[in-house]
């Protein structure tokens, strides 16, 4: 007969005899729904799933500057350039953040950044995307806002506490930025005919792509299964991106707008929506780096750092004149 120890075995897991005591204090903490801190024992695999996940959610904010910093200047007003300068600001106020947190597991900033610069580091598949005309803008706010808040919400309560907390903020933030994107497609909507067809057009170029961000379909995501266990995901991609669905109909009939889906429709037994077939290999295709915009962000992210430079060796060299003050003054 197996005992149960000889299942847990079986599973791939130590049984729980064999258990260090930082392991199973680890568990409890876990199990309790306590906060794992950075200082606290933590497992390898946990520390390389955050920084993982931490990071690549940094570079999504850092690098989804691009596609709305296009468009400061030519905004249609001043009241409109001042929003967008603030939400763009906001992102960036997002990653440093991020950075932080991932920093507090013990990678460096640099190691980070030329993770990102040299292409070998993921960020979110919808930054690839082109944003021809500014009803984009409030297409990003709502659907792509819309999104992130629908993933970042149950983010809040991931177990590593420095990550959970930066999510608190983030998403309060997020929820002014879907709404402003959500006013401009409703301004948009009760224009002139030009201007509602390029909303809708909007909303046909973004919906897809802000539906396969939520990743892969349950069933091709490696991670999600270890991260669940670990309360740093809450919920399954397909979950939510269920979830996101049925947050967008009654917006979308509120604006007017189309969702460019005929086989969109819901369940009668279970209630659910239920959603045409994405296009997992655009989305792959993407992740491999030939999206439309791909090298474009890249390469625009990389000259920004290479323009900043001066920027941080003065930094640093302020930071050691201080540094040297405080110690002639001791
Ligand atoms: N794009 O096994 P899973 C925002 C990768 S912030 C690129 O399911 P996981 C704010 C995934 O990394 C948007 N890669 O992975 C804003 C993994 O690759 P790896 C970013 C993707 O981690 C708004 C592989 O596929 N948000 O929008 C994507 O359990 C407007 C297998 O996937 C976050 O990062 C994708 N869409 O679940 C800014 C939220 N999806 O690393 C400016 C935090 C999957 O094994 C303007 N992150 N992959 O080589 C998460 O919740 C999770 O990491 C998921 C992926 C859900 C993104």
């Amino acid at each position: 007969m197996t005992s149960p120890a000889d299942l847990s075995l079986v599973d791939g897991e130590p049984a729980d005899d064999q258990l260090s005591d930082d392991e199973r204090l680890f568990d409890e903490l876990i199990a309790n729904e306590q906060r794992i801190e950075p200082r606290d024992w933590m497992p390898d695999a946990y520390r390389k799933t955050l920084i993982r996940q931490i990071s690549q959610h940094a570079h999504s904010e850092i690098i989804g500057m691009q596609p709305e910093g296009n468009w400061i200047t030519r905004a249609p007003s001043l009241k409109r350039k001042a929003i967008l300068m603030a939400k763009v600001q906001d992102e960036a106020g997002h990653g440093l953040y991020l950075y932080s947190a991932a920093q507090t597991l013990g990678i460096t900033r640099d190691e980070m950044m030329d993770q990102l610069i040299s292409g070998k580091a993921k960020y979110s598949s919808i930054f690839n995307y082109p944003t021809p005309t500014w009803a984009d803008m409030g297409a990003i706010g709502w659907l792509v806002d819309g999104a992130a808040i629908c993933n970042q919400v149950p983010l809040c309560r991931a177990s590593y506490g420095p990550y959970g907390r930066a999510m608190v903020r983030v998403c309060k933030e997020e929820s002014f930025h879907q709404r402003q994107g959500f006013e401009i497609l409703l301004s948009l909507m009760q224009g002139t005919d030009e201007q509602k067809q390029m909303a809708q057009d909007a909303v046909n170029r973004w919906y897809w792509p802000s539906l396969a961000m939520f990743g892969p379909p349950d069933d091709q995501s490696p991670n999600s299964a270890q991260s669940m266990k670990w309360k740093i995901k809450r919920f399954t991609n397909d979950e939510l991106r269920q979830r996101f669905v049925g947050m967008l109909v009654p917006q979308a009939e509120i604006l007017g707008v189309t969702l460019p889906d005929p086989d969109l429709r819901v369940d009668e037994e279970t209630g659910q929506y239920v959603i045409g077939e994405i296009d997992w290999d655009e989305f792959f295709e993407v992740l491999r780096g030939n999206g439309p915009c791909n090298a474009e962000r890249l390469e625009r992210r990389r000259t920004a750092h290479e323009d900043g430079a001066w920027v941080r060796e003065a930094a640093a060299e302020y930071a050691r004149k201080q540094a040297s003050k405080t110690k002639a003054a001791a």
